[in-house]
């Protein structure tokens, strides 16, 4: 018998898996493995987080933890979440161990000793100040494709653009507000056009079976051309790479992270090499689309290479995304529903289950929304499934004193009864090939067809008119119930464990399904699924809906800028017009520094300005932004801050506001000067890791 291995991406570790996450990873591959449980295949299923590179020394730096310590903490969380959600894993692991750095290094060597590593020296952002290579991820600035500010090093996450970190303009380091500069490193490189020939080979066996997207995105890399792909990084917290001359270098984490894969299936079984190291293994891969190219492409290059006889991917399975109510679930900015709101929220785990298999991303993006969740809660959980076990049971109670019936069949019963043996083919037919939402859709559909035949038969007149028939009518329903509570077990495994429970039979598996097995007596108890009223489903629509309002600091872009030019106000005498460098670009605000300052004494001045806010006219003279300052008794000073132009102004766990806001809202932000810098409640306001001063000592509140 064909052995199944079966993975789903390792999630990140450094924070709460959303809806989307578990729907395009776990979840998906946790039905696959139940299902072929059940049909008695020797299977396994792996998964584990995935702990290494720049994101945990990142996440880690911010909630101020050792690196080790915050994978710690978030294994743990992952853990709780997917157990909640009954994800049955053979092994759930982590890539922060020593088999993970063992295994990792073993198949480095064999690529190296067969020739597919190359040394390069790479240009890279070097922060002067921390001394040290900064990651693709610490380094932000302007989007050369479409402006925005906040771009980060290897994406903008405004027009979704690819960059390198040394694209960006004005770059500033995440680590410590300093301009970072180019500096040439030595790295190592997977010789990908090297490996090509052994992937197309491999493909042309391999690839027929893949999803759509995963082929399509595939076989478009490969006619792209491969390049070389850099995999070394200067960061500390990750796979040491065993090379002379690299040792203050870790693997680049997507070359370290599907090894995963192995090293936890290693940790956790002894015999892990008949998993990895034999032919007859057919392994399935259940991930997110934009993880595909490591899959179909880096990984199984690093296992072609590496010249072991390694299993490779069988058969892929990529969603699409799952979005949220009208935009996309977002961890940065916390929208939507994340595992920990769904431990919360006071819903069954298989209502979850049910909505997202349902919704499952399978061809194109879906979207959650709280509405269609009820909705498919109450007509489809409560009016179709559940439906159908209560009053099939209900009936047998009240009827037959909870005797399950025993009676001969009519030619009606037989010919239903063999149409439904055809659908539960096709159910098995679906969720070989993983595609769960269609099995779904088929049990469901078994589920309409026996509320239809206990309709169109009428139990309740039969009991009076036809007591016998009756009986027929009940034993072909209680099989049925029975069947739906094997049919549905990898999806819904609470509910199935409930439904066979009612009917006796705790242990039955596929091979039951349409036996007329059930006997004894039934012991329902509860009703299988409860209607969500519109005030529960309003409450959690506003609980986790739409983006949350800034306010405070956060309602403010402010920025470092160099005031460049400054004329008369043609008329008014007390206003001047400037003209300020943002690094950027160059823009004209209107301020009524006239009276304090000449503009010899203000072209040169490096000051603080408000940029987002709304553009405004000052006696015909549009003016873009505001010049800070504070006045006290009849002096007046403009905040001045020594970094370099463009430097973001920043207190600590802000994000600058990429919006406009108007005079009123930047009013109601109460920044202080005091004695020793510029302060926001009880924070310090820094221009990157420089303090701001006030120009001729002014101390109060600013304007
Ligand atoms: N951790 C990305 C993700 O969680 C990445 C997957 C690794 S699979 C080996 O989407
Ligand atoms: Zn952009």
């Amino acid at each position: 018998m064909a052995k199944i291995l079966v993975t789903s991406a390792l999630p990140y570790v450094n924070n709460v898996p959303h809806l989307g996450n578990l729907i395009g990873a776990v979840l998906s591959a946790d039905v696959f493995a139940r299902f072929h449980r059940s049909i008695g295949s020797n299977i396994k299923y792996v998964c584990g987080t995935d702990e290494n590179g720049t994101t945990t020394e990142k996440t880690a730096m911010e909630q101020g933890l050792t690196p080790k310590e915050l994978c710690d903490k978030y294994y743990q969380v992952h853990k709780k979440i997917y157990e909640w959600f009954n994800i049955s894993f053979d092994v759930f692991g982590r890539t922060s161990t020593e088999k993970h750095n063992e295994i990792t290094q073993s198949i480095f060597a064999n690529l190296d000793k067969n020739g597919y590593i190359r040394e390069e020296d790479m240009e890279l952002m070097y922060d002067p100040e921390k001394d040290m290579f900064l990651a693709d991820r610490f380094v932000q600035g302007t989007c050369p494709h479409c402006q925005f500010e906040q771009a980060n090093g290897d994406q903008c996450d405004n027009c979704g653009h690819m960059l390198n970190p040394t694209e960006l303009v004005n770059p500033v380091s995440k680590l410590s507000g300093a301009t970072p500069v180019k500096k040439v490193s030595r790295h190592l490189f997977l010789d990908l056009p090297k490996i090509k020939p052994l992937l197309e080979e491999w493909m042309q066996t391999k690839s027929k079976v893949w999803s759509q997207n995963a082929r399509t995105m595939t076989e478009g890399w490969l006619k792209d051309g491969l390049k070389p792909r850099c995999i070394t990084r200067d960061l500390k917290w990750g796979v040491p790479v065993p090379k002379k001359g690299f040792e203050n270098k870790v693997f680049y984490v997507w070359f370290d992270a599907c090894i995963g894969y192995i090293s936890i299936t290693a940790k956790g079984f002894e015999d892990w090499k008949e998993w990895w190291f034999d032919p007859e293994v057919e392994l399935y891969q259940f991930m997110g689309k934009d993880n595909i190219p490591f899959h179909t492409i880096i990984f199984p290059s690093s296992l072609l290479a590496d010249g072991r006889n390694w299993t490779t991917l069988h058969q892929i399975s990529s969603t699409e995304y799952l979005n949220y109510e009208s935009g996309k679930f977002s961890k940065s900015n916390k929208i939507g529903v994340f595992g920990d709101d769904a431990i919360n929220s006071g819903i069954k785990a298989d209502v979850f289950r049910y909505y997202l298999l349902n919704n499952r991303p399978e061809s194109s993006d879906t979207v959650f929304t709280w509405k269609d969740f009820q909705e498919k809660n109450n007509n489809e959980l409560v009016a179709n499934l559940g439906n159908l076990v209560n009053r099939t049971l209900m009936f047998i109670e009240r009827s037959f004193e909870g005797n399950i019936p025993v009676a001969d069949l009519n030619e009606e019963d037989k010919v239903f009864l063999k149409n439904i043996k055809g659908e539960f083919e096709t159910v098995k037919h679906f969720l070989l090939k993983a595609e769960l939402k269609q099995g779904l859709k088929q049990i469901m559909h078994i589920s309409k067809l026996g509320n239809q035949y206990f309709q169109a038969n009428e139990p309740w007149k039969l009991i009076k008119d036809d007591p016998n028939r009756a009986r027929a009518v009940l034993f072909v329903l209680v099989a049925l119930v029975k069947d739906l509570g094997i049919l549905i077990q990898p999806y819904l495994p609470d509910t199935s464990k409930t439904i066979l429970s009612y009917v006796n039979g705790n242990s039955w598996k596929w091979d039951d399904l349409g036996k007329f097995s059930v006997k004894g007596k039934i012991s329902r108890k509860d009703v299988l699924f409860e209607k969500i009223d519109n005030k529960k489903i309003e409450e959690l629509h506003s609980k986790y809906g739409g983006k949350q309002e800034k306010k405070g600091f956060d309602l403010l872009n402010l920025k470092v800028a160099e005031i460049v030019n400054v004329e008369k106000h043609p008329d008014a005498e007390k206003l001047y017009i400037e003209t300020i460098d943002l690094g950027n670009e160059q823009r004209k605000i209107v301020s009524g520094l006239a009276g304090y300052y000449t503009p010899e004494e203000l072209v040169g001045k490096k000051v603080i300005v408000v940029t987002n806010l709304e553009p405004a006219k000052l006696r015909g003279v549009v003016s873009k932004g505001m010049l800070l300052a504070v006045a006290e008794g009849d002096k007046l000073g403009v905040l001045e801050a020594d970094a370099p132009v463009g430097t973001q102004v920043i207190i600590e766990g802000s994000t600058p506001n990429t919006n406009q806001i108007s005079i009123k809202q930047f009013a109601a932000v109460k920044l202080v000067a005091k004695e020793d810098g510029v302060y926001f409640e009880d924070k310090h306001v820094q221009a990157g890791s420089k303090n701001i001063t006030v120009d001729r000592g002014c101390k109060g509140k600013i304007s």
